[in-house]
């Protein structure tokens, strides 16, 4: 055995479910050493897209990621993909060929390159730590929550690796909260007369734990967009908040007297700039992580440690009573608490579908075992709040870089994860084209796949952000592209959407075989921006 196979072999007895990549000669051994372990391969066309569809594949999951690179380029090509992952803490194991040689074309500061977009590097720097670095970068991934650039440098990886891959996987850690804090947080939730929780990507995994806390403490209940549907079902369930808080939500969360945030960091989206949380009212987070205490919202109470245990904790200190839960408040988020409720003028015509309908046309069209994957841009409000999602399992938002591109191996990634759903990439044009390079894979693992393209011709956010000012917008815009021709060029079928009739094509993929992916090219109506793009443009 070779040390490139012992790192491999030592990953596939950690537990790694699914890998993904694009192999050359420097990870080519390792990767087919995780293959030969039993560990699932995802060859994709673009490092980018393997480091994203980890990422999403990761967070759906539960489990950790692996991603499996070249040298050189096929790291940088990772580069932004892994950014994303870094900035989410998503647990990630990033394999890479390393060129140590300096003359080489491959060579570059692989490791600064890690640190500068926020992952860890380590480094096989003898065969003799070849299994230990391995279980260590899968330690530091599952525990502490980071993605871990593991450097391989060629020639370490084709020594003789002597010995045996025993290997003890390492398992989650939880810390427990602390006493005293759990306490005063008891007195609050207590005391609280409007309480509202709201939940971030910390607490995707403590969704009875927080309902059970809730229903003692008459807590509404509420998500950042990243946490969307976690708690779908409850009558108590206000959705997202923020940007795509529907009206009735804003308002409720405006009111609160008392904010729990689960996980939860309540950034400028979350909060809308801060406008969502009231002046005088106590803001309390609990994380796992203290820094996130004193971040864009500050808390008055830091409770630190796993939100399931926490909620656990305090359920056992908190006595039942009424808080925020009156019959008027079920009755009203009975009736205004989706988006499709709030009224709207139709703004379809002219061969373009207003994309309000288009995204209420999908939701009743497309089965509701879904799994929704968002690409950034003005539209990706529109599928995030139209399109409903049955749980925090059907939503991946890759949105913590704020990139284009990265949805359709987002949905990649989200699709592997969760098999027995069916998986829905919401894309712009933009970044439906910027990600293209995918669609060939989605075709090749025969994924069921709903792709739909909200096509404004235009990278909309740039022009409803300058438009209105009279700026030109020659840079930003262009030119009709069939992308229903350029799906079924690479093997799915397509249907272009220039009104609500059109969406009769998508009924007949659902009742059909769905043997074959689905693009659907909605010409989208682009008069003006979303109402939470404007928003934000003033918040800037
Ligand atoms: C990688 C990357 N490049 C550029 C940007 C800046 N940017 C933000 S939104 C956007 C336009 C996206 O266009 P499209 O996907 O068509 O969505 P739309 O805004 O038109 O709805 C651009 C270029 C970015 N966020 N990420
Ligand atoms: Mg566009």
């Amino acid at each position: 055995m070779i040390v490139a196979e012992a790192v491999g072999r030592a990953l596939a007895a950690c537990g790694v479910g699914t890998a993904f990549g694009v192999v050359g000669s420097g990870n080519f051994h390792v990767t087919n050493a995780l293959v030969a372990g039993g560990v699932r391969f995802v060859a994709a066309r673009h490092e980018g897209g393997a480091a994203t569809m980890a990422d999403a594949y990761a967070r759906m999951s539960g489990r950790v990621g692996v991603v499996s690179v070249h040298q050189g380029p096929g790291l940088t090509n990772a580069l932004t993909g892994l950014t994303e992952a870094a900035k989410s803490r998503t647990p990630l194991v990033v394999l890479a060929g390393e060129a140590t040689e300096v003359q080489s074309n491959f060579h570059i500061d692989q490791a600064a390159l890690a640190t500068a977009v926020g992952a860890v590097a380590m480094r096989v720097a003898s065969p003799e730590e070849a299994v230990s670095r391995a279980v260590e970068a899968y330690r530091v991934a599952v525990q502490e929550r980071r993605t871990v650039l593991l450097n391989l440098p060629l020639d370490v990886q084709a020594a003789p690796f002597e010995g045996a891959v025993d290997v003890i996987p390492p398992a989650t850690a939880s810390a427990v909260p602390a006493v005293g804090e759990v306490a005063e947080l008891a007195r609050l939730l207590g005391a609280a007369e409007r309480p509202v929780f709201i939940a971030g990507r910390g607490a995707r995994h403590a969704r009875r734990e927080l309902e059970e806390l809730a229903a003692l403490a008459g807590a509404l209940l509420a998500t950042s967009a990243v946490a969307k549907g976690l708690f779908r079902g409850s009558p108590w369930d206000l959705d997202v908040s923020g940007g795509f808080a529907t009206p009735l939500a804003a308002e409720l969360i405006r009111g609160a007297d008392l904010i729990v945030a689960w996980g939860c960091a309540l950034n400028m989206w979350t909060t809308r700039h801060g406008t969502l949380v009231s002046p005088g009212v106590k803001v309390v987070k609990v994380d796992l992580d203290p820094a996130a205490f004193k971040t864009h919202v500050p808390a008055d109470l830091g409770v630190a440690g796993d939100v399931a245990r926490v909620a656990e904790a305090l359920a056992a200190q908190v006595a039942p009573r009424t808080g925020y839960r009156s019959p008027e408040i079920a009755a009203r988020v009975r009736a205004e608490g989706r988006w499709r409720d709030v009224p709207y003028e139709d703004e379809s015509g002219g061969g373009r579908i207003d994309p309000r309908t288009l995204s209420i046309g999908l939701d009743d069209l497309l089965p509701r075992e879904r799994i929704v994957a968002i690409d950034s841009g003005n539209f990706m409000g529109y599928p995030s709040m139209f399109v409903d999602v049955p749980d925090e399992g059907g939503f991946c938002f890759t949105q913590a870089f704020q990139s284009i591109g990265l949805g359709l191996a987002t949905a990649i990634g989200a699709a592997i994860a969760r098999p027995d759903r069916l998986p829905v990439a919401a894309l712009g044009d933009g970044g439906a084209l910027m990600g293209i390079a995918e669609l060939e894979t989605v075709v090749r693992l025969g994924l069921p796949m709903v792709i739909v393209v909200y096509d404004d011709e235009a990278y909309g956010a740039e022009v409803h952000h300058f438009g209105p000012h009279g700026h030109p917008l020659g840079t930003v815009t262009f030119p009709p592209a069939d992308l229903a021709a350029i799906a079924r060029g690479h093997g799915c079928a397509a249907v272009t959407v220039g009104g609500p009739g059109d969406l009769a094509g998508v009924a007949e993929w659902v009742d059909g075989p769905r043997d074959r992916p689905l693009l659907v090219h909605a010409k989208v109506t682009a008069e003006h921006g979303s109402w939470w793009l404007e928003e934000a443009f003033r918040g800037h």
